[in-house]
């Protein structure tokens, strides 16, 4: 197994070693055995909460939850959970979802004053017959559930919401490159934080090769009270079918919604597609239908039954991580770019 530690600071330096890999993952990666994948750079963390679960033979859907509380309790993450940034009104409103191996899912949409978004969700698939709760009633069940009630607008995030007040411009961007952050208008990512990125889309292959998902958000930032992206919607933010894999999205979650992006990846594996050739499918669909969406960051990623894993992203820059028994914490920097002339 590869040193965990030595990996990241290979990662995150760009080292030759991370050149290779980034070469590989442009074809797609292959993993073995029990792995997880996430979103972006912080995925690397919540992966080695999530293999903590799979190495001891654990199951999927644990390893995908545990995984995503990584960066929902992270307060220098301001797209994920508590310290995420606050709508354009200053509530800090939290998106997830969870999906397991037999189709089961739970979903919670606009849920506010509670940490973990990622475990209500489960308790919604787990303890109702319902898949999805919003706003109150989310709240309501989870505060019912047990779960405490808490202020989960840090002073750093109300300082960046006070900031936006001064321009309160409602123009989501693309956040591409990192580094770009402190160009953007702050609208996702933190502005001048090269590694605060969005939502975490997380995928894992227990011992069995059973496959579950989570996803979990604070969703675009400054966004209109009561709006809802992707992340909670089961076919657009996540999906799994356990005969063919599973996929996730990140980016501006309104072209993914019109497009039922995970859902379609997930259809075009089963159609026989590579993980990334369906993620490509996926994002050429959007632009096909919407040109002007070559404006705005979609990414997709995936993984099938055999642990092939593949991602596809309107805009360069999309990074994930990737993390099985021999490749432990990798972080893939995305090279995949979707050009309309190509
Ligand atoms: C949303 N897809 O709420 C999420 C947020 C995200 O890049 O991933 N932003 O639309």
């Amino acid at each position: 197994m590869m040193n965990r530690r030595g990996l990241i600071g290979a990662s995150l330096v760009g080292s030759a070693m991370l050149g290779a890999k980034a070469s590989a993952a442009e074809g797609g990666v292959k993993l073995d055995g029990p792995c997880v994948i996430s979103t972006w750079d912080f995925g690397v963390a919540a992966n080695q909460a999530a293999w903590a679960v799979l190495s001891k033979g654990g199951r999927a859907l644990d390893a995908v939850e545990a995984g995503a509380r990584v960066p929902e309790q992270d307060l220098k993450n301001h797209s994920v959970g508590r310290a995420g940034y606050p709508d354009r009104d200053g509530h800090v409103s939290l998106d997830a979802c969870i999906m397991d191996e037999l189709g089961n899912c739970g979903a919670v949409a606009a849920l506010e004053h509670i940490a973990h978004p990622i475990s209500v969700a489960r308790k919604v698939m787990e303890k109702t017959p319902h898949v999805m709760l919003v706003g109150a009633g989310a709240l309501q069940f989870a505060l019912e559930q047990g779960f405490p009630r808490e202020e989960l607008l840090t002073p750093e995030s109300r300082i960046a919401w006070e900031a936006w007040k001064k321009d309160a411009k409602y123009e989501p961007k693309a956040n591409s490159e990192v580094g770009d952050y402190g160009k953007t208008s702050g609208q996702l990512g933190t502005p001048g934080g090269a590694n605060n990125h969005d939502t975490i889309g997380m995928l894992a292959i227990d011992a069995k090769g059973n496959i579950a998902g989570a996803c979990t958000t604070s969703g675009m930032a400054w966004k209109m009270r009561g709006r809802v992206g992707d992340s909670p919607i089961i076919g657009a933010g996540l999906y799994v079918d356990n005969e063919v894999g599973g996929a996730t999205s990140t980016g501006v979650g309104e072209e993914v919604i019109r497009n039922v992006g995970s859902f379609l990846v997930v259809e075009l594996m089963r159609q026989g597609r590579s993980p990334e050739a369906a993620c490509r499918e996926a994002v050429e669909r959007i632009l096909k239908k919407k040109p002007n969406a070559k404006e705005f960051q979609v990414g997709f990623l995936a993984v099938n039954k055999q642990g092939e894993v593949g991602a596809w992203a309107i805009q360069s820059g999309f990074s994930y991580a990737l993390c099985d028994g021999k490749k432990q914490d990798l972080l893939l920097p995305g090279k995949a770019t979707y050009q309309l002339t190509s």
